[in-house]
């Protein structure tokens, strides 16, 4: 499952409450104050990391709370702060503070303090005055900032395989990447992105686009969205039925529907399955789409040097 938005709540720790304890022993009956603070409950940071492609982990976690201080005790013990919780999210993650609308970018790996913890309250050895020498109050811990937040990716993957169903898409994710995509003969066999790593580089499988998917027909405008948060296309063509020029245009016939400036990313078009079609073929769709000012790479899964070609193409462009 691929998770690319969720909304959630985050609740800093409540501050411990301070201790109004009194001194009493064998010396005394009625000794002065000897109760501790409060601990300060624990804050919530956000931090990016690079092992994170998705937001799957919060898909069904409504609320993430940090630990609560620990009160104040007799004997001038203070309480316990609380830990404070980091929450790693995946580099490119836009918070957005749905209260105050505020938004915040997770880019690098530094830690962004969100939700404050409560301070502790203080035990009544902070009180204690000339004209008061015996206050049996404290002050209760305070509470620790809630937010309610959405959490969007902004940026899936490095690279994009785009194309219509069945144009080789999954298979080379799983050659290019160590990824295990669902592969086969068959239409929309990919529901969601497949994201694998090829060294540093994340590429993502994008589910096969169909006609009217700008318009929500289909398996819906989810891929078109996914696919604007790629930053180069490899626009995957296989030659063995249709006309691959008509393919093309389906695609970005979608792509102009649905936000026009999808046709502004760096696109490079790769026909796919060689193995399965004559070279005059390819070399005749090759300069078709070359003559469109376009980057023409081929490949074949049976052909490992044209997939080692390939990713080296892909590192080169990254
Ligand atoms: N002969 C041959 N078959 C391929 C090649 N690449 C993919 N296929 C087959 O084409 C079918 C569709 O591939 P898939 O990766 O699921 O396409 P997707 O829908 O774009 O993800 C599968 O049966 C693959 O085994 C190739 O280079 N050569
Ligand atoms: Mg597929």
């Amino acid at each position: 499952m691929f998770v690319d938005e969720v909304t959630l709540t985050v609740k800093a720790g409540k501050g411990g409450d301070g201790s109004p304890s009194l001194l009493r022993n064998g010396m005394t009956a009625r000794g002065g104050p000897d109760g501790g603070n409060g601990g300060d409950g624990g804050s919530i940071y956000f931090r990016g990391s690079n092992n994170l492609r998705d937001l799957r982990e919060f898909n069904f976690k409504k609320k993430i709370t940090a630990l609560d201080g620990k009160k104040g005790a007799k004997n001038k013990l203070h309480g316990k702060n609380a830990d404070d919780l980091t929450v790693f999210l995946p580099l490119g993650t836009r918070i957005t503070d749905l209260q105050t609308e505020k938004v915040y970018e997770i880019v690098d790996d530094a830690p962004l303090l969100f939700a404050r913890g409560g301070q502790g309250g203080r035990g009544n050895i902070e009180f204690k005055t000339s004209t008061n020498q015996a206050p049996a109050y404290a002050e209760h811990g305070k509470g620790g900032q809630e937010k309610k937040i959405k959490l969007e990716l902004r940026i899936i993957a490095d690279i994009g395989l785009i194309g219509l169903p069945n144009a080789g898409k999954s298979s080379l994710l799983s050659v290019l990447t160590h990824a295990t995509p669902k592969i086969g003969n068959y239409p929309f066999t990919t529901l969601e992105p497949n994201i694998g790593m090829m060294g540093s580089v994340p590429i993502a499988d994008i589910p096969g686009l169909i006609e009217g998917a700008a318009d929500g027909r289909g398996l819906g405008a989810a891929f078109l969205k996914h696919i604007e948060k790629t930053k180069i296309l490899v626009h995957c063509i296989e030659l063995t039925d249709g006309d691959a020029q008509e393919k093309y245009q389906t695609v970005r016939a979608e792509f102009e529907s649905f936000n026009i400036e999808l046709l502004e990313k760096p696109e490079i078009v790769l026909l796919t399955k060689i193995d399965l079609v004559d070279d005059k073929t390819v070399q005749k769709n090759k300069k078709l789409f070359e003559k469109k000012g376009k980057k023409v790479l081929t490949c074949s899964l049976l052909d490992d040097k044209s997939i080692k070609d390939l990713q080296k193409e892909l590192a080169d462009l990254i």
